[in-house]
């Protein structure tokens, strides 16, 4: 299969380039090296660095109010693995693809996993659905699914989450992340303890049917679309479900599905001293779950997260693995922009986070030496990791200047004319 861009349109838009990127790259090699950083083996590791994009976020997505089709939108799983190889043949830092059931269901999913590969994608953790109703399904979800007081809606829940299971055996994924929309609009609408309980009970019977190696991924958001009370609300309510399920539950921090100004770097930590840190959902925002694109809000609270993710793989206690994914709503841009300067953004957050000087840190810290701490956590910030993060893109032949090859490869004019146009209906959100 032909990928997507040309790579001849890549090296062509790249050879301008390159001198300027050479020049910048030893610039800052020499002004790392006075810190004692060799350049070459950040440039290694973040080449070895990478996060998964979910398959909705190559689609518009939406508001509660509405959304705003693009022409060339991908419409089902094919057309956005092809967006999502797009992103992954320029950026470099994206190689899976999250699914998400059921909408992206086919009757091959073995042809489907070969279809990906084809393209240079493998499949990340598969993402079950139970927080809206689907055309024809026997039971509602109105009443909670997983913590639902009727015992056929758990049960339908259940079987889902089974069959996602048994989906991404198949696509060669090993997680599965349930988040439930699970909650009460109303004081005194539902029992906390007895909504939890039915929740743990139901799943237990998803954990039951992991198969060997998975690992199951417990989403926690605080409000939305309950708007009371969340039955996983927070990162005490998930990590409380995730010791009582079992070794193979972990926690997972989405970054927009905290109360304002909570301190997510600790959450990282302290989950991680735990052993339940499963793994991350990349988005920013300003006043809630508002999925914009990661680091465009808050760039420094992502490199914290990062920070503490670099402590805790030189610690890892056991075990540091955690799953990292893109989990945004593009509702004003070209979703394939948006991911790829998300994917950036991340990339940046973590090779920053590979140049703090941790022994230097961790000294201070133990003297007490408040402001060399901060200032030896904060020297790390504010390197401008740019051309390294290029450099890496270009010598796996993806491009230097992303936004302006990928506008110049006219991918999307060209989808416009083959893909039929996608319907007016709300997004995820
Ligand atoms: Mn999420």
């Amino acid at each position: 299969m032909m990928p997507p861009i040309s790579p001849d349109l890549i090296a062509q838009q790249n050879a301008p380039q390159a001198d300027a990127l050479h020049d910048e790259y030893q610039a800052l090699g020499r002004k790392l090296e006075r810190r004692g950083i060799a350049i070459d083996t950040i440039k290694s590791r973040v080449k070895g660095w990478s996060v998964a994009v979910p398959s909705w976020g190559a689609g518009r997505g939406g508001t509660r109010f509405a959304k705003f089709p693009l022409a060339g939108e991908p419409t089902n799983i094919h057309e956005k693995l092809e967006d999502c190889a797009v992103i992954q043949q320029l950026g470099r830092t994206t190689p899976r693809v999250s699914p998400h059931f059921p909408w992206d269901c086919v009757s091959d999913y073995a042809g489907l996993r070969q279809e990906a590969e084809a393209l240079g994608l493998g499949f990340d953790a598969v993402n079950s659905n139970t927080f809206q109703d689907q055309p024809g399904q026997a039971q509602s979800y109105a009443t909670g699914s997983l913590s639902s007081t009727v015992s056929a809606t758990r049960a339908q829940a259940v079987e889902h989450n089974i069959e996602c299971i048994e989906i991404g055996r198949q696509l060669g994924s090993t997680a599965l992340t349930v988040w439930v929309g699970d909650g009460t609009n109303f004081p005194g609408q539902q029992d906390f303890a007895r909504s939890f309980d039915r929740y743990l009970d139901a799943a237990a019977q998803v954990y039951a049917a992991l198969p060997d190696g998975w690992r199951m991924m417990l989403e926690h958001k605080m409000f939305e679309p309950a708007f009371y009370s969340s039955v996983i609300s927070d990162w005490g309510s998930s990590l409380m479900a995730a010791q009582e399920l079992g070794e193979k539950c972990k926690c997972l921090v989405d970054l927009g599905h905290h109360a304002p100004n909570v301190n997510i770097e600790q959450i990282v930590a302290r989950l991680h001293r735990a052993g339940k840190l499963g793994g991350f959902h990349f988005n920013d925002s300003k006043y809630g779950d508002d999925d914009l694109d990661s680091g465009s809000i808050n760039p420094h609270q992502l490199f914290l997260v990062f920070n503490e993710l670099a402590e805790a793989e030189a610690n890892p206690r056991g075990g540091f693995d955690p799953a990292y994914m893109i989990d945004q709503s593009h509702n004003v841009t070209d979703p394939i922009e948006s991911m790829l300067a998300s994917a950036e953004a991340i990339a940046g957050c973590y090779a920053r986070a590979q140049l703090v000087d941790r022994e230097a840190l961790h000294a201070a810290q133990e003297a007490n030496d408040v402001m060399l701490a901060f200032r030896t956590l904060r020297a790390a910030y504010e390197i401008d990791v740019g051309p390294i993060l290029a450099m890496a893109r270009m010598e796996q032949g993806g491009a230097i200047d992303w936004l302006t090859t990928y506008r110049a490869s006219q991918h999307r004019a060209r989808k416009a004319q083959e893909r039929k146009a996608v319907g007016l209906g709300a997004g995820i959100v």
